[in-house]
């Protein structure tokens, strides 16, 4: 028998979603609905790892949850929830703590690039990964897609379940990565050796979903390019990184290799017009779609809330679980 498909992903309210985490993750959650049972979470408690405003961070989620529903996820069809509301996340979290050393989370590469060694820097930074294992295997998931950036907190989370379970009786499934085979790694506009990224400080170098058509124009306009002005696609190469960026783009907009796209193109120019007409043809719909739904913030919150019910019936289960084959009495 074939075991049921199950599939968990998060997305942090750390700023508004950008095309980067449309077209490196959002885009592959609406396609792996069709096939799998999919349990989606907007991490706040992972937000909170960094200084947050409160009010912007409440705004920052309700956009989110907005953006989620306009790309196409269905709340009928895949459990959408936020984390803070299914308290077994934390609790979970506490137990892996108890399951993970101290050396593991001193590796992780994540933790050193953020943290920077500075001793103001939060200590759920430090833990987060242990809270994201317990993110995972609350839900018995099989399948986690990953971009390269989380594929080593995927490997400790796999490390923590089969430890959990030798040590104390077989209680979460180990889960497997899943690489989309066509994900791109969308970089910033104005400086294309950084990923887009929506806490980034700078909105010029981000495309956000919410942006206006005329916004994008000038946008992908001002992208930084080179003056060779030939379009080849070497993402290797610095001189070439920002046309390598747009083409990446291009490509994943329209499910077409960028090497191939690149010969249809001799002038940067004639590139950036017909990327800005593909990127507005994707971003327009989805940008309509999340202004009516923000018209309703009460619905939006109670569809939230329904999600969380419905994930907090599978999550109780394996906590009890846990904390069961632990020793702790229920
Ligand atoms: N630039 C990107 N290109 C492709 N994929 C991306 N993702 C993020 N940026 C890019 C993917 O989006 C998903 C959700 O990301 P996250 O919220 O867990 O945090 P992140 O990866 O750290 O995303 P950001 O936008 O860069 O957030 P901040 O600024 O808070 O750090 C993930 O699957 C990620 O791979």
């Amino acid at each position: 028998m074939t075991e049921t498909k199950r599939v968990l992903s998060g997305i942090a309210p750390s700023g508004a979603p950008t095309l980067g985490n449309y077209l490196g993750a959002l885009k592959f959650w609406v396609e792996d609905q069709s096939s799998a049972d999919c349990f989606y979470c907007i991490v706040d408690l992972h937000a909170i790892t960094v200084d947050q405003s409160p009010s912007v961070l409440k705004e920052q989620t309700l956009e989110l949850a907005a953006s989620l529903l306009a790309i196409g996820l269905d709340p009928k069809v895949s459990t959408i929830f936020i984390q803070s509301q299914v308290p077994e996340h934390t609790q979970l979290g506490w137990l892996m703590e108890s399951t993970a050393t101290f050396g593991e989370l001193s590796r992780m590469t994540q933790f050193k690039d953020k943290g920077k060694g500075s001793n103001v820097t939060r200590a759920s930074l430090f833990t987060y990964p242990a809270l994201m294992a317990a993110d995972i295997l609350l839900y018995q998931t099989t399948h986690v897609p990953v971009g390269d950036d989380q594929k080593q907190h995927l490997e400790l989370t796999r490390d923590l379940a089969l430890r959990f379970n030798n040590k104390y009786g077989e209680t979460f499934k180990v889960p497997h990565p899943e690489i989309p085979s066509v994900g791109a790694r969308i970089m910033d506009l104005q400086d294309p050796k950084r990923k887009m990224s929506k806490s980034s400080e700078t909105a010029a170098g981000n495309i956000y979903l919410t942006d206006e058509p005329d916004t994008i124009r000038k946008k992908i306009q001002r992208a930084v390019t080179d003056t060779e002005n030939k379009v080849r696609f070497d993402p290797e190469s610095t001189q070439k990184a920002g046309v390598s960026n747009l083409l990446t783009i291009f490509g994943a907009l329209t499910n077409r290799h960028p090497v191939e796209i690149a010969t249809n193109y001799s002038s940067y120019g004639t590139l950036k017009g017909d990327l800005i007409e593909a990127t507005i043809e994707t971003l327009e719909p989805i940008r309509k779609r999340i202004a009516e739904l923000r018209c309703d913030d009460a619905a939006l919150i109670g569809t939230l809330r329904e999600g969380a019910h419905k994930a907090q019936l599978v999550a109780r289960d394996t906590f009890d679980k846990a904390k069961e084959a632990m020793g702790l009495i229920a």
